[in-house]
């Protein structure tokens, strides 16, 4: 049986102009569509981008375009929730799993400082895992994740086996970190939210599942980014045109469930 078409939908929403004009990136989405559903997709992703709290935009951007690629379907990392009282708890506890990951202290040292530097940039900035040094060439842009989604009946099922809550945010997040860490030259990913009202955020890599940490930052703080450790030696734009490009549909069955520490 051929596979139903799909559609990569994608917005962008910024204030003062556009991103290219210097405008604050205030919201993005990234969906997968059917072309009978493009419609509610797209309103899905436009009430998104009115309603963020970094901002009413002034700038926004819808497409969609057809997806001609295979789509790969995976599962999702498994998932962990650690309480923490503090940010400095949670971030205590993000370095010890970006060691346990295989990161030295002096790389995860510079990702914090680039975390700072580059907050605020509407896509994931790329360091060395070794080195720490930028490696993407893409500066207030950053690289943009695309075309990926989860199917909420899907999503909801797994959510509560796993008594998470049904947000659209936990899903986009953990749709996104399973893509990125499904690539061999990913060892680990670090986010933050740049929704100031919103101040959990994860560790991620294939061996340590998403592990979320329930406060990285004081309420209030605008500031936030994602950072990928890559150990890409060989090809960093094939790399790059994997997590563009390459169309993921995230899956679940509870009988795949493994257990992580
Ligand atoms: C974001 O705001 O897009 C990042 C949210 C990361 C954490 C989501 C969660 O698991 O609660
Ligand atoms: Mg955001």
């Amino acid at each position: 049986m051929k596979e139903e078409k799909y559609y990569s939908v994608r917005m962008r929403a910024a204030k003062n102009g556009s991103h290219e004009q210097g405008g604050k990136h205030i919201s993005g989405g990234e969906l997968l569509s059917t072309y009978c559903n493009i419609t509610h997709a797209v309103n899905t992703l436009l009430e998104k981008g009115l309603t963020h709290s970094r901002g009413c935009p002034d700038f926004m951007q819808i497409q969609f375009e057809l997806i001609d690629e295979p789509i790969r379907r995976i599962k999702p990392l498994e998932i962990k929730t650690n309480k923490v009282e503090s940010a400095e708890m949670g971030q205590a506890l993000s370095w010890k799993l970006l060691e346990k990951c295989g990161i030295e202290k002096q790389v995860i040292e510079k990702a914090y400082k680039h975390m700072t530097e580059y907050s605020g940039i509407r896509g994931a900035i790329l360091i060395n895992s070794r080195s720490g040094e930028r490696i993407d060439q893409r500066n207030e842009q950053g690289v943009r994740v695309s075309r990926m989604d989860w199917l909420n009946t899907d999503f909801e099922k797994w959510a509560k086996y796993y008594e998470v809550p049904a947000h659209s945010r936990v899903k986009e997040a953990l749709v996104l970190a399973t893509k990125v860490n499904e690539h061999p030259a990913t060892v680990a990913e670090l986010c933050w939210s740049d929704d100031p009202e919103y101040i959990t955020g994860y560790v991620a890599s294939k061996k340590l599942g998403y592990q979320r940490i329930t406060k990285l930052k004081e309420y209030g703080d605008e500031r936030g980014c994602r950072i990928f450790f890559v150990d890409c030696s060989n090809d960093l734009n094939s790399y790059i045109h994997y997590l563009e490009k390459q169309p993921i549909f995230i899956q679940w069955k509870k009988e795949s469930v493994t257990t992580i520490q």
